[in-house]
């Protein structure tokens, strides 16, 4: 066994054990908290990742963790730093074309609040995690394939260094993410697909600026859509709505703030501290879901089964919320030979997932600019809002929905 160039497991055919109990497709946040989870309940499994850990580090991506999300990190023993450096927030603001809105989560919703960490530092916590308990993760695994999905022995084979490779294993935990392997093992007949692609996408900054604000802002204005969104007191992520045709080359720094000031009501806008970006990319915007989540032996869990749009920031916690499900399953049938709940995972992932699907879809509809629905969807838009600004029961319904539905 040799330290790679990424700082984890690399190099020849001793690393890679012949075979393990469970076996874990993809190293992002559902991946390896599974990993973690399975780790100290005593069950034996290892993690396939198809790219280097400073790669999948590099990823900027979610920034908003749910009550559930952070009870189960903790659960998973990786909160201590989350706890430490996390921003937890009671509250988070709308603009609807420069009317206010602030809803108080932890007011409207039991108490639940959501705290502000990003995915980044997330998915660092669990990799040292895993580096401590000595848990097998392999990066650069190649040419990942699934096999026998529907007996009692699946197994995997992929290249490893230039050599190929054979894992067995009891089960197989799906976490590749939309454009992983395991989805696209599932023979086309078995799963049912659905999908709605928007005709837009957010292009997104990262610059070690203050916040312009304490909270989220998600602003709707005749520009487009825009969110102020952070990672700390002194690191700023931004958002702007893009077509779908836009380059990121195209973007300078000076052009993407001028954009982002003229889409925010004038005081936020007045208050913007503009800085150098760390990163900027152009993310589309998709709804999807594969049902079911399981084909015989293989459990999908997280983008690998569906995506939402980033907009109710969902993503990431739907992820942890499968990787409940299915941890659930797992020990349950290791432990107890009881299997009642790892035949449930599908129905009872699929029943949250549709929720979250629902919420996200709706403030991205609600939101962004879809000129394509001329002046009727505009008064849609526009009775949506002031419907949220005028009952106590729709901000109860948005605050819990926001601050994630129980397990
Ligand atoms: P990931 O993170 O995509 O990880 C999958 C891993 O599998 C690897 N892989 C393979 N490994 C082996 N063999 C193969 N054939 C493989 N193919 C792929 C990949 O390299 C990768 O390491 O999926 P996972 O673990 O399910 O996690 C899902 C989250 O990453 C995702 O839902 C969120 O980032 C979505 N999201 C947000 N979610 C939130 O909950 N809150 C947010 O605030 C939020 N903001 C966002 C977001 C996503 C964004 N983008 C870029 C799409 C903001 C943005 C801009
Ligand atoms: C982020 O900080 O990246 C973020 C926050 C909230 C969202 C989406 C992304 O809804």
């Amino acid at each position: 066994m040799t330290e790679g160039p990424s700082g984890s497991l690399s190099a020849g055919a001793s690393a890679v054990p012949a075979r393990t109990q469970v076996l874990v497709i993809g190293g992002g946040p559902a991946g390896l908290l599974l990993s973690q989870l399975l780790h100290r309940a005593g069950v034996d499994n290892v993690v396939l990742e198809r790219r280097s850990r400073a790669y999948v580090l590099s990823r900027i991506r979610a920034g908003v963790l749910e009550q559930g999300t952070v009870d189960l990190l903790r659960q998973a023993g990786v909160g201590a730093r989350m706890d430490r450096k996390g921003l937890v927030h009671d509250g988070v603001e709308i603009s609807f074309h420069n009317r206010r809105l602030r809803l108080d989560l932890a007011g409207l919703a039991g108490g639940r609040t959501v705290t502000v960490y990003g995915q980044t530092e997330v998915t660092a916590d669990l990799y040292a995690a895993r580096d401590a308990m000595g848990g097998t993760v392999l990066h650069e695994a190649e040419d990942v394939a699934l096999h026998d999905l529907e007996s009692a022995s699946p197994f995997a084979t992929f290249t490893l260094d230039g050599e190929t490779h054979r894992i067995d294993c009891d089960f197989i935990a799906g976490c590749d993410g939309f454009h992983g392997v395991s989805r696209r093992s599932i023979p086309e007949d078995r799963l049912k697909l659905f999908e709605l692609v928007y005709p837009f996408g957010w292009l997104g900054i990262l610059a070690d600026v203050p916040p312009v604000s304490d909270e989220l802002i998600y602003a709707s204005h005749e520009k487009g859509f825009a969110l102020c969104s952070m990672r700390s007191s002194t690191r700023s992520r931004y958002y702007i709505q893009c077509p779908l045709d836009e380059k990121v080359g195209d973007w300078s720094d000076d052009r993407f703030w001028e954009a982002l000031a003229g889409h925010l009501p004038a005081d936020v806008a007045a208050r913007l501290v503009t800085g150098p970006s760390i990163e900027k990319s152009i993310a589309p915007l998709r709804s999807f879901v594969a049902e079911p989540m399981r084909h015989g032996r293989l459990f999908l869990a997280g983008d690998a089964a569906h995506i939402v749009p980033p907009t109710g920031a969902k993503g990431l916690n739907l992820a942890v919320s499968d990787v409940h499900y299915l941890f659930e399953g797992l020990v349950a049938h290791y432990a107890a030979g009881d299997d009642q709940a790892l035949e449930r995972y599908s129905e009872r992932a699929l029943a949250r997932v549709w929720k979250a699907e629902r919420f996200s879809w709706w403030m991205t509809s609600t939101l962004h600019s879809f000129p394509e629905t001329g002046p009727f969807g505009a008064r849609m838009q526009r009775a949506e809002f002031d419907y949220l600004a005028t009952s106590r029961a729709a901000q109860a319904a948005f605050a819990e929905n926001y601050a994630g539905l129980p397990y």
